[in-house]
């Protein structure tokens, strides 16, 4: 348990963002390790050159497996799973992150422009896990921001870091729809009033407007939740 992460990139400033909050003090308190490496530490040419023209033509250009096979031999270990974000996968979801929290180690490929060679998931296939993501239906210019979505939503889970564990239950996304809407102090504000009942104090008739609201969302929202 407590994740080892390794992140391999063309841009390790993309991921600056660690060092702050909940991940960074993660961090600090030594209760995830992240380490994130240039790609372009990888190359053998004064260029240091990490992509192609593509077989077979098209737009773009493809990353060339060399760099990226030095680059995941050094990271990659017998036990690690290795996460390629790409538009292309499977879609991350909380079920996902529950199985990654349970990873000891993610290697995260951060592709550009049109992506990996694909040998290079061949290759790693027969190796280790292999898990080709997308985290929704669009597209990104690489897989960074992919990488920092999927990294604060497996990293929240690890035991410690979220301060309270019980709002860790009572989410979107945990429950069977979305979650119901909360309100703080002041009880009135620009004439709006909180939901009468919240300061009620009856417990049960709270559970039972949340749950009423709750559905009502999901239904509002997230229909599709509903099949
Ligand atoms: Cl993981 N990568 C890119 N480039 N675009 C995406 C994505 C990933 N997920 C959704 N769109």
């Amino acid at each position: 348990m407590a994740p080892r992460i390794d992140i391999v990139t063309i841009f390790p400033d993309y991921f600056q963002p660690l060092e702050l909050s909940l991940i960074g003090k993660a961090q600090a308190d030594g209760v995830v390790e992240i380490a994130v490496h240039d790609l372009r530490q990888f190359t053998d040419d004064v260029h240091r050159t990490v992509d192609d023209t593509p077989y077979g033509g098209g737009a773009g250009m493809v990353m060339s497996p060399e760099p990226w096979g030095r680059a995941l031999d050094s990271v990659l270990g017998e036990d690690s799973v290795l996460v390629v974000p790409t538009p292309a996968g499977e879609v991350f979801r909380q079920s996902v992150a529950r199985e990654f929290v349970e990873t000891p180690h993610l290697v995260f490929a951060c592709g550009r422009y049109e992506g990996i060679d694909h040998r290079v998931v061949e290759y790693y296939r027969d190796r280790v896990s292999v898990r080709e993501m997308s985290i929704g239906d669009y597209v990104l210019g690489g897989g960074e921001v992919a990488t920092l979505v999927m990294l604060e939503a497996v990293i929240r889970l690890v035991p410690g870091v979220v301060g309270n564990p019980e709002s860790l239950v009572e989410e979107s996304h945990e429950l069977p729809g979305v979650e119901y809407p909360n309100y703080t102090k002041p009880a009135s504000w620009r004439g709006l009033d909180v939901p009468e009942v919240l300061l009620s104090g009856h417990h049960d008739k709270i559970r039972q407007w949340r749950e009423d609201q709750s559905a009502e969302r999901t239904k509002k929202n997230r229909p599709d939740l509903l099949d």
